[in-house]
């Protein structure tokens, strides 16, 4: 048997991607363009010990040809992570789940009202996934119901976050005509989409690639708030070529075990300043010759972004993982 298993290890190319998984089974797209129900085999078990889940959505495997007689297939190996989003499966706990492998680019959905999204959230947001390496886009949606005002604001919102590095876009996730520029983005991406309940994720999807047919609005908020145990992230694969990873019952990222030195590094516009503190381990809290804060005062960093600064500064570790938008 192991003389067999010998002939996969790293010796087989992945022939398909991980769209689902419960722990248990995955739901695997192989590239021949057939989806599967797998298992996977032991030795990928015991790696996984630290974690609740060895492989995870976005996951490239390598498929065994052997199918039982219900059509279950196991997976073998898979391919080495460009990076994977990673949280505590509980809060005491120290094993780790891997919420989603290989994600190419982020969209932080977000709505000025219904519901609100505030700005710590999307900061936060952002902290998590510089810390992960994952690009993040900001969509904000629902442009056809603000008013001259909120208009203003999501303006001035666009201003902030692109002057920092991060692309923004406006969107009516339910008018197809304004999302054509995300197809295209998705085209050769593994794209996850994060946001608030009822910002429009869904929506989007639909938008995307209407054949998903994905629950949106009412219902599915309900069946969410009924569902207590872990919800995992579901990577649909669009029409128009790319993929989609929605992560229902997840708030976002959650900042876990950043240590309090390197989370400056991840609000770009501080790790521009790094070198130019009197102290090298200045925490730019109450040090004199701090850069940040002179940057801060003079305007040049927004006061919003370092007020998040301080508040993970000031959180321990159990608030970090509670205040988390990972839940
Ligand atoms: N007016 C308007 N309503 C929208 C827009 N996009 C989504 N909605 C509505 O917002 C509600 C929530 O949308 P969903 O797509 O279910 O939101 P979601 O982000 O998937 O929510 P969860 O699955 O709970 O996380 C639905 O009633 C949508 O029709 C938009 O651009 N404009
Ligand atoms: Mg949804
Ligand atoms: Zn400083």
């Amino acid at each position: 048997m192991s003389e067999q298993f010998n002939l996969y290890l790293g010796m087989q190319k992945a022939n398909g991607v991980v769209l689902k998984s419960t722990g248990k089974w995955y739901n695997v797209l192989l590239d021949s363009g057939e989806t599967c129900n797998c298992r996977i085999r032991g030795r990928l078990r015991l790696e996984g010990l630290k974690t609740t889940n060895p492989i995870a959505v976005g996951d490239r495997v390598v498929v065994a040809g052997e199918v039982d007689e219900e059509g279950n297939r196991v997976i073998l190996d898979f391919e080495k992570r460009r990076n994977a989003i990673i949280r505590k499966s509980t809060n005491l706990s120290k094993q780790k789940q891997i919420l989603a492998a290989n994600v190419d680019l982020a969209y932080l959905m977000v709505t000025i009202h219904s519901p609100m999204t505030h700005l710590a959230f999307i900061d936060r947001f952002l902290v998590s996934a510089e810390s992960f390496r994952i690009p993040t886009k900001i969509l904000f949606n629902k442009i056809d119901q603000y008013d001259e005002d909120e208009m203003e604001y999501v303006d001035a919102l666009m201003y902030m976050y692109e002057s920092i590095g991060y692309p923004c876009q406006k969107i009516q996730a339910t008018d197809p005509s304004t999302i054509d520029a995300l197809r295209a983005e998705i085209k050769d991406k593994q794209v996850m989409i994060s946001g608030h309940s009822g910002v429009g994720k869904s929506t989007l999807i639909n938008s995307l690639d209407p054949g998903l047919d994905l629950k949106t609005g009412e219902i599915s908020r309900v069946h969410l708030q009924g569902q207590h145990t872990t919800t995992f992230a579901e990577m649909h694969a669009l029409q128009s070529g790319g993929f989609i990873i929605d992560t229902p019952g997840i708030r976002a990222f959650g900042i876990v075990e950043l240590d309090k030195p390197v989370i400056s590094h991840y609000f770009p516009e501080m790790r521009a300043l790094l070198n130019a503190c009197r102290f090298n381990n200045c925490l730019h809290l109450k040090e004199p010759g701090c850069a940040v804060k002179a940057a801060v005062e003079s305007g040049e960093i927004y006061e919003s972004r370092y007020q998040t600064y301080v508040q993970l500064m000031e959180e321990d570790e159990t608030e970090v993982y509670r205040k988390s938008v990972f839940g």
